[in-house]
């Protein structure tokens, strides 16, 4: 079988790195649809051998879809995810529109894999803090449930998008000629720079970035109750996200254990070389699928406590990796069921 594929927000950060991924994961394509904003109109983007033409989304771009990838923006989301749905197709959005709507499963699929046969045609893919966390966290939890979880997030500029991403670049060249760093997409300079997640706050004074690790991993890991909390900071790197996790447990947790299990946990690679000084770091981290995992230790403060590090690719496994494991859990399994018939070829 082989499935009609749309991607919506093509020719953004992600949407690049979901054609790249659906080529190299020989993803079973029946037929590709690029799809983006008004403004892309005539582009056309590489898949392989081929140039495929980006198409301005529209009433009809739905007709004959099977799966669409979503990652063009909340807005769009909202606006298009249900007339897809309408039009038979499932859809793998990566925005915050659905992501804690009951009926809609939040899936990270080295987690709760099972969380997608329920699907009413939306599946939504988590945030990018809140995917690697969850990636790391989650064998350690199912082994002695974690009792409560503090996050500190290093986010790269990708997680703003591609203007983003080049925003920063040009700032860095503006402050070494000497020039005042220009601004569009942040609302402060973030070359040389950094600022906590500029994320709108609540009345206690978290912001959304934060308030999503906290809701959204206690979806995934049904676990409503959840003790976690977050601080998030927006640093100068350009595509992966790192994160200082501090795990509180009711009784020890031996390192040893922990590093045992998450060498060998899906989706995590270790990185530790104590001797080198040697731990995850977001340039190693950028392009590669596992979350890389290192420090581990226990944490001095607290004898059930344990600390550790991670750095991660916000664009693969924080966003169109995590989507193309979700859409190719769903061929696995059979699950594209709300889509029109599949194609056979
Ligand atoms: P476009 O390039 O035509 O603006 P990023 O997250 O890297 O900023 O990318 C956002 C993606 O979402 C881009 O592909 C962008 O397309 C797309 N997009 C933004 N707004 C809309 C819209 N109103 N309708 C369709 N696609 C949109
Ligand atoms: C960031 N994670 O790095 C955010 C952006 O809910 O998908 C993505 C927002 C989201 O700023």
């Amino acid at each position: 079988k082989s499935y009609r594929v749309a991607i919506l927000g093509a020719t953004g950060a992600v949407g690049t790195e979901l054609l790249e991924l659906l080529a190299s994961r020989k993803f079973p394509l029946a037929d590709l649809k690029l799809l983006a904003s008004p403004r892309s109109a005539g582009r056309t983007m590489q898949f392989g051998e081929e140039h495929l033409p980006v198409e301005p989304v529209g009433e009809l771009s739905f007709d004959n879809v099977d799966i669409v990838l979503a990652s063009a923006g909340g807005s769009t989301s909202k606006l298009w995810a249900p007339k897809a749905v309408e039009a038979g197709a499932v859809v793998v959005d990566n925005s915050s529109a659905f992501r804690m709507e009951p009926q809609v499963p939040l899936v990270v699929p080295e987690v709760n894999p099972e969380a997608a046969a329920d699907h009413r045609g939306i599946i939504a893919n988590p945030n990018c803090t809140t995917i690697l966390m969850s990636v790391a966290v989650w064998p350690l939890h199912r082994v002695q449930p974690v009792k409560r979880m503090v996050a500190a997030t290093y986010q790269s500029a990708s997680g703003a998008g591609a203007r983003a991403m080049e925003e920063v670049k040009e700032q860095a060249k503006a402050i070494l000629a000497g020039e005042t760093p220009q601004k569009e997409i942040f609302p402060y300079p973030l070359a040389f720079n950094l600022f906590p997640h500029n994320s709108k706050l609540n009345k206690l004074g978290y912001c959304e970035e934060e308030m999503k690790m906290v809701n959204e991993t206690r979806k995934i890991f049904g676990s409503p109750e959840m003790r976690i909390t977050a601080t998030c900071v927006r640093v100068p790197v350009l595509r992966a996200h790192s994160e200082a996790i501090n795990l509180e447990f009711d009784r020890p947790f031996s390192v040893e254990k922990a590093r045992d299990i998450l060498s060998q946990a899906p989706g995590v690679r270790l990185v530790e070389d104590w001797q080198a000084n040697y731990f995850p770091m977001p340039i190693e981290a950028s392009g590669k699928d596992e979350v890389l995992v290192g420090r581990i230790r226990e944490d001095i403060s607290n004898p059930g406590g344990l600390e550790f590090w991670l750095s991660g690719d916000q664009i693969r496994k924080g966003a169109a990796l995590n989507a193309v494991q979700i859409a190719e859990l769903l061929v696995a399994k059979n699950w594209v069921r709300k889509a029109a018939a599949a194609v056979s070829v």
